[in-house]
């Protein structure tokens, strides 16, 4: 049903019951969301700006480029074509370097974790050891702080690399794929390098073909994928713990009424680690009792919900589109922010609550925010003196309301290793039953659904295009506030096994596990590459990523970020969907990108605007995939004689030859 507040039919699109709820209460009258604003502007959007051809490069221009049309090249001469792949290619740029700053942050917090500084300390020996041996790092009869601290400074090394050698992950691709890389001259070298060059060669009067500028463009994304996302996800891991599942809670019933309620907001988890450490201290505790509070509960918003997801089971009270619903409520004393996906409108929203937006990082501050500067090396003290700001508004809260009935069972924590045991046993981990359930058929072949959400499209998305590919029997992965979507939805617990067709719901109800597996936040879908590599090391699926009957989506994007996850999954071989892409204005370059950039990397992207189409061609592609590797075959009927029957003693007709999944 959707929301019919202050008198008009906006919001038509809000399907999400917490949403509805605390938007139609009184106190929430005069808050103005973002789904206000897109009803007030309408959903004309400057057709150059859609399709990508308004050049503002230099200041000849700008220059709005109609394609095909002489007189409407740019006054330098560019072509819509040119212009769209600037323009394409300078938003993987952007997408990469908000991954590659958060990593180096998580990299020189690793380090400081490494040389014994701060509260955090090396918590997974095992992958600590796994990945300094893929930077060549020697951890025989070594003592795990010196393999640490020496794993942290090659790993900060990567950013600035100057030499022409490839990042240190990149030999965990397959070979195939290194290949690949290494023949087209896109392997990455340094991160900061490869982000550096794009925004060069986009720069007024430098690479003016597509295609050219395309191969930079992969160049970049993957030193996002294969470099700084991967380089967070696992050191972040070894420093905080390497998820294993939990179970937990999400959506805005998570917040206490007679608690302090915290929300975090933002990206990087050093800070939200910090304040999860923080909030347990007795001295912290006894000020919230003293302000009348039960305790202090802290609540994840957006990525840095899903880092304290995975690793803590800290609830999570809403993704991207409800961070201004989690301060509605007005049951929020304090939503703390760091970098990235943070929307200007909550200090807005603020304004009519008691609610404080602290800011904690010196590279995102806010009108109308207080900030506190979160500083590392005193990580625990500047997380107390924010809890203590955040506790003090306590006795300043008036009227809330906390929509309860809504929120939703999820079990998460899902890291590729996690799956690894989860489907192999601990003692023979293994992606080996995936893979042969995978050429059994009992799972058709498996789909990420990722990145954002945004208002302007239905909150039911993820959900409705998840329930299709369930049904058709296709594992499904998640990250970011996709994720967050489909756990609201309660596709995050083993009870949803029922939304999946008969042989994936065997597969699952066998193993226990959701037929959706959280496996984190942005950054964390290098998960999913290692995962995927790892499904093709098995054996039996091809000798490439390419190879795989897997495909991946971001149907709701907003984030510059996600425009260069789904270039490094291109670029690694997997097939892409998303909703809308920014080039529709240069027929060549959009025809290159959903058609031509196949012959190079073995994958390409793909567009459609309707969740259930989405669907569809994720079904279509994964059969063609199981169709190309010869697994699609119907197998011959045996009829059993008596001879054979006997043979088959008391175990029954159980389908023999079919290696099923074993539960650790
Ligand atoms: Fe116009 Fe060319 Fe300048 Fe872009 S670079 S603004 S197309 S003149
Ligand atoms: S937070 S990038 S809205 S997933 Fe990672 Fe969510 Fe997208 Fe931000």
């Amino acid at each position: 049903m959707a929301i019919k507040r202050n008198g008009c039919e906006g919001c038509t699109d809000i399907t999400c019951v917490s949403t509805q709820q605390v938007l139609s209460q009184d106190i929430a009258k005069n808050v103005r969301t973002a789904y206000d604003r897109v009803k007030a502007r309408g959903m004309s959007a400057c057709l150059f700006g859609s399709g990508g051809t308004c050049c503002r490069n230099c200041n000849m221009g700008p220059c709005q480029i109609i394609d095909g049309v002489e007189d409407m090249l740019g006054i330098c001469g560019a072509t819509a074509d040119t212009v769209a792949a600037r323009n394409f290619a300078r938003v993987v740029a952007a997408g990469s370097a908000a991954h590659t700053d958060h990593a180096r942050e998580m990299v020189k917090g690793f380090l400081d974790a490494a040389k014994g500084h701060g509260p955090h300390q090396i918590k997974d020996v095992p992958k600590l050891k796994r990945l300094a041996e893929v930077f060549g790092i020697v951890t025989e009869d070594r003592e795990v702080k010196d393999i640490a601290v020496e794993l942290g400074e090659k790993a900060l090394a990567e950013f600035g690399k100057q030499d022409d050698a490839p990042l240190s992950m990149l030999k965990r691709a397959t070979p195939k794929r290194q290949a690949i890389w290494k023949k087209l001259g896109i392997a990455p070298r340094g991160i900061d390098r490869e982000v550096v060059e794009m925004m060069h060669r986009t720069h007024m009067g430098v690479d003016q073909e597509y295609e050219n500028i395309m191969l930079q463009a992969s160049r970049c994304a993957l030193a996002d994928g294969w470099g700084s996302s991967m380089l967070s996800t696992e050191l972040t891991d070894i420093m905080f713990g390497t998820p294993v599942p939990r179970r937990a809670i999400v959506d805005l019933g998570v917040l206490k009424a007679d608690q302090v309620n915290i929300t975090v907001h933002g990206h990087e988890p050093l800070l939200a680690e910090a304040l999860c450490i923080a909030a347990q201290d007795p001295e912290m505790l006894e000020l919230a009792k003293k302000q009348g509070a039960k305790g202090i509960n802290l609540a994840g918003v957006c990525c840095t919900g899903n880092e304290i997801l995975m690793r803590r089971g800290i609830p999570v009270a809403g993704g991207f589109v409800q961070q201004e619903m989690v301060i509605a409520t007005g049951a929020v004393e304090a939503m703390v922010v760091d970098v990235q996906c943070v929307m200007q409108s909550v200090a807005e929203v603020a304004k009519s609550f008691h609610t404080d937006i602290i800011t904690t990082n010196y590279r995102a501050k806010m009108p109308g925010g207080i900030h506190i500067q979160f500083e590392e090396h005193e990580a625990i003290n500047s997380a107390k003196q924010i809890l203590t700001h955040a506790i003090k508004n306590y006795k300043k809260r008036g009227k809330c309301f906390i929509p309860q009935e809504t929120k939703m069972d999820v079990v998460v924590g899902f890291s590729h290793e996690t799956i690894n045991t989860m489907l192999g046993g601990r003692f023979r981990a293994s992606y080996r039953p995936l893979n042969d359930n995978i050429i059994n058929g009992k799972i058709r072949g498996v789909a990420a659904i990722v990145g954002c959400d945004n208002f302007k499209l239905a909150d039911d998305t993820h959900e409705t295009i998840v329930k299709e590919l369930l049904k058709n029997n296709i594992l499904v992965l998640a990250t970011g506030c996709a994720a967050t979507s489909l756990g609201k939805a309660g596709l995050l617990n083993p009870e949803a096994a029922r939304f999946c067709g008969d042989s994936l719901r065997e597969v699952c109800e066998a193993v226990g596990m959701p037929p959706v597996l959280h496996m984190g936040s942005c950054v964390d879908n290098s998960r999913i590459l290692i995962a995927a590599t790892e499904m093709v090391r098995q054996g039996g699926l091809g000798d490439d990523i390419t190879d795989l009957p897997a495909i991946g989506t971001a149907p709701l994007w907003m984030s510059e970020k996600s425009v260069a996850i789904g270039q490094y999954f291109v670029a690694s071989g997997a097939q892409v969907v998303f909703q809308d892409l920014p080039v529709t204005g240069a027929k060549n370059f959009n025809k290159y990108l959903l058609e031509g950039i196949m012959g190079t990397l073995g994958a390409h992207w793909n567009v459609a605007k309707e969740p259930l189409e989405i669907a569809r061609i994720m079904i279509e592609k994964i059969e063609a995939k199981r169709d190309a590797l010869g697994i699609n075959k119907k197998k011959e009927r045996v009829l059993f004689d008596m001879d054979m029957r006997r043979d088959l003693g008391g175990g029954g007709l159980k389908d023999v030859g079919c290696h099923g999944p074993s539960a650790s």
